[in-house]
């Protein structure tokens, strides 16, 4: 969080998400810990570097007690974080329960949660009581959703749907990442409020909400310049030693629904099946940090996973080899950015994904290699490197087992334009110019509607 050439900030920028950047541990009455929380989002602005950035949210863990909130409150303060308390129960029914029982399958369209989840429509109330609560603690300035913004149809379905939009409304600026999210969300606006759209945003009664895109990036020289580093070559040099003589095709996701990795390792599977010659020259290292881990959705998708990695393994495996390497577990920067830079395929199946990061941090390392990215089309990053991509459908398994084979027969020129097209994309659009854009067009937002104020 320091500047790195040590002048003083010009911007300030804050950031009021659920999580802080970092997550706390406690160590005893008034002493604490703090470990570097994993996630895109956090990913994404820890690469803005030229403004001031303060995060205001939940520290990840429950202090009932005043010495303890005085103390975590102190060690944050060094790292730039405000933390906000949250009981356990508010915590369990806001962000268990209304953040990811119900508003991250549905914008995933994964569906409202069936009777099993939404249980009665007593806890869908209480859930969303505590989802106000929640934020109303916090401040409004900006606002923008780093997850996808699903069809207006879809959002039709959310029994809290016009507070929603009426609350997101209350923002002067509201960002997407993609023009289909901004657009979806003007419509449901339209078609749900009955408000005015225009093509700068959403009317209500003479007052303007600028709705616009504003894709994130990554902060594309910390990757770059970590390759130089002599850890990273050394764990590139044992990766290439231990994976020598194989293709190697890298997975890295939050063990997530909307990650499609069942679809990515039954794709897998069925490469292998219709290609014998490949079995034992490709191998697949599926990275998945366990996340949520309270939410019983989770903890299914974990088990599934790895019954199809197991049944996967037994079937093509040898005595020396297996077809997936499967890790449940967070990679340090290091260990990542060594493995983007050796594999020869990185692939995304992402369901619904709002950018996808992984993408862009692959691309980012694999300058000497060119290596080729399958990418999702339904992950909003197919919008900026879908040119230099293998797009596919997720859902259609056959169409993913023949982009392996695409990915793995690609020819050397035919890699070098793609990479070349995507490595541009990355290293302009980074999380800096995001942050960049965002804050001026705030800026010029606000100064507008002071202008029609006076006139
Ligand atoms: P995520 O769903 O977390 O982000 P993504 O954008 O790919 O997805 O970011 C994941 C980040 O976590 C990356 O920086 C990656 O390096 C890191 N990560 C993932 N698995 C890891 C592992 N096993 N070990 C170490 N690091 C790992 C959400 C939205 C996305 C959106 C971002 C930013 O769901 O759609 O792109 O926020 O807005």
């Amino acid at each position: 969080w320091e500047k790195p050439d040590g002048g003083p900030f010009t911007q300030r920028l804050l950031v009021v998400a659920n999580r802080l950047p970092v997550s706390a541990v406690r160590r005893g009455e008034e002493s604490w810990s703090l470990e570097v929380s994993a996630g895109g989002l956090v990913s994404a602005l820890l690469g803005v570097k030229e403004v001031e950035a303060k995060w205001i949210g939940w520290a990840g863990v429950n202090v009932p007690d005043e010495p303890g909130q005085r103390a975590l409150t102190k060690a944050l303060a060094e790292k730039r974080c405000i933390p906000v308390f949250l009981d356990e129960e508010v915590v369990h029914q806001y962000y268990n329960g209304y953040c990811n029982n119900i508003l991250w399958p549905l914008f995933h369209y994964l569906g409202l949660p069936q009777e099993d989840r939404l249980a009665t429509t007593r806890s869908f109330q209480s859930q969303f009581a505590a989802y106000k609560k929640a934020n109303q603690i916090n401040m409004k300035v900006g606002w923008f959703l780093h997850t996808p913004f699903p069809s207006s149809e879809i959002h039709r379905t959310l029994p809290s749907r016009s507070e929603l939009l009426r609350a997101v409304l209350a923002a002067d600026l509201v960002g997407f990442h993609t023009y289909d999210y901004a657009r979806h969300f003007v419509s449901a606006c339209t078609r749900i409020l009955g408000l005015e759209g225009t093509p700068e945003g959403v009317e209500d009664q003479g007052r303007l909400t600028r709705v616009a895109a504003f894709p994130i990036g990554i902060d594309s020289d910390r990757f770059i310049r970590a390759l130089e580093n002599p850890q990273v070559q050394e764990h590139m040099k044992e990766l290439k030693e231990r994976f020598s003589g194989r293709k190697v095709m890298l997975g890295v996701d939050r063990l997530d629904m909307i990650k499609g990795i069942p679809q990515k390792i039954l794709a897998f599977e069925k490469f292998l099946e219709e290609n014998p010659y490949w079995r034992d020259k490709v191998v697949l290292l599926q990275i998945a940090v366990p996340t949520r881990t309270d939410v019983p959705e989770y903890q299914k998708l974990t088990s599934q996973v790895h019954e199809i990695v197991g049944r996967i393994n037994g079937r093509f495996g040898t005595l020396t080899t297996v077809p997936i390497h499967h890790l449940d577990r967070s990679l340090d920067f290091q260990a990542l950015c060594a493995l983007y830079a050796v594999t020869d395929i990185a692939i995304v199946t992402s369901l619904r994904d709002g950018m996808n990061l992984v993408s862009y941090e692959y691309v980012a390392c694999q300058d000497a290699k060119r290596g080729v990215l399958i990418l999702s089309e339904f992950a909003g990053a197919a919008q900026s490197l879908g040119a230099g991509a293998i797009l596919v459908n997720p859902w259609n398994i056959t169409e993913v087992a023949a982009s392996i084979g695409q990915a793995l027969n690609m020819s050397a020129e035919e890699r070098e334009k793609r990479h070349c097209h995507n490595f541009l994309h990355v290293t302009t659009h980074t999380a800096q110019e995001w942050a960049e854009t965002f804050v001026s067009e705030l800026n010029d937002t606000v100064v507008e509607a002071q202008q029609r104020i006076r006139q």
